[in-house]
This record gives C-alpha cells, structure tokens and sequence, in this order.
C-alpha cells in the first residue's frame, strides 16, 4: 500500500551529530523522501505533535525534548518519506519506542538511551498508523512542502505577510 510517513530527528540525533547515520539507515528501506526540512519547535507545535501523552507523567519533559530545551540544539529535521508500506518499514528501522528493548542495529537501539528521569532519548520519531501519519504530516507540512502528495489538496487565497529576501 501507497504510504507516506512522517520522521523527525530528534535535537539529540542533530546534537550527537547523527543526521548522516540516521539518513543512511532509512536509505536501507528504499523509500523516498517527499520533503525535508529544519524546523524550530514551538510549544504549540509539540503540544498537537504529543497530544496522545497529554496525561503522562512525562509529558512536560517530552515537551521540552522535542522542543530542544534538554539539548541546548533548538531544532529538529522533519521528513516525509514514500512508498509502498512506508510507514511500517520506517518503524522497522527506527526500533521499538523504548531504546533498551529496541533491537541493538536499529537506529534507536544503536543511538537511544533513558535518561535518569525515565525519558525514553530515542533519537527518531516515526509515524505509527496511517491515521497518525496523516495527522503528523498534515500538522508539519504545507502541501507546497512535498513534492509528492498522497492528501487531497485545495486552492486557497491567503493573504498572509511573510518574509522575504531584502
Ligand atoms: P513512538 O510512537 O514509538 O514515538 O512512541 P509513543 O507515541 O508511545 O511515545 C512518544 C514518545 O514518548 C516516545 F518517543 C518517547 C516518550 N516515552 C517516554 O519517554 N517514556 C515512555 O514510557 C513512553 C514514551
């Protein structure tokens, strides 16, 4: 099945200096990249991003990690890959959430670690269902973003400020 899949190095993949490893494991799974970009982290864009753990114990601090606060490294790589089966190969690669339990040759059982406070540092997210990738890709990318589209688009007049080279 036709998928796309969101990923996001997290600020310790970019702080390790990890982003060429990472890329070259996801290479392994033969999909494509659709779009890829920096992206500095807005409360409001990890709270929607995390909403599913709004009630766990961690949350302030998963907020924070994906935010870049824990890392002093405000900013993480989003990317949307494409394929068939994308969003199960990229899981495959990225390992089970909790890096100790994750299989040792995957990127976050070779890159993971659990910090003293008990918050899983796994290096990557990866989208975990068709319903969670639409959602994720949706609320990180604007259709202009990707250069294949597997969403319905529209056309809309905005008129918005923005910036531009001066
Ligand atoms: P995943 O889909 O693998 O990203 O996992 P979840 O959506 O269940 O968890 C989101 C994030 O919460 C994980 F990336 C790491 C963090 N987490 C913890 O820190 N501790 C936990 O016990 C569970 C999740």
């Amino acid at each position: 099945m036709l998928e796309q899949t969101l990923v996001l190095i997290k600020p310790d993949g970019l702080k390790k200096s990890l982003t060429g490893n990472i890329l070259t494991r996801l290479s392994e799974t033969k999909l494509e990249i659709a779009g890829s970009k920096i992206v500095r982290v807005s409360r409001e864009l990890a709270e929607k991003h995390y909403r599913h753990m709004k009630d766990k114990p961690f949350f302030e601090e998963l907020i924070k990690y994906i935010m870049g606060e824990l890392h002093d490294r405000k900013k993480v790589m989003a990317l949307v890959y494409h394929g068939e089966n994308a969003i199960s190969l990229v899981r495959k690669v990225a390992g089970a959430t909790n890096p100790e339990l994750a299989e040792p040759t995957s990127i976050r059982g070779a890159y993971g670690r659990i910090t003293t406070t008990g918050v899983f540092e796994n290096i990557i997210h990866a989208s975990s269902s068709k319903e969670e990738a639409e959602r994720e890709i949706k609320l990180w990318f604007k259709p202009s973003e990707l250069v294949y589209r597997i969403y319905p688009v529209k056309t809309v007049k905005k008129q918005i400020e923005e910036l531009d080279w001066a």
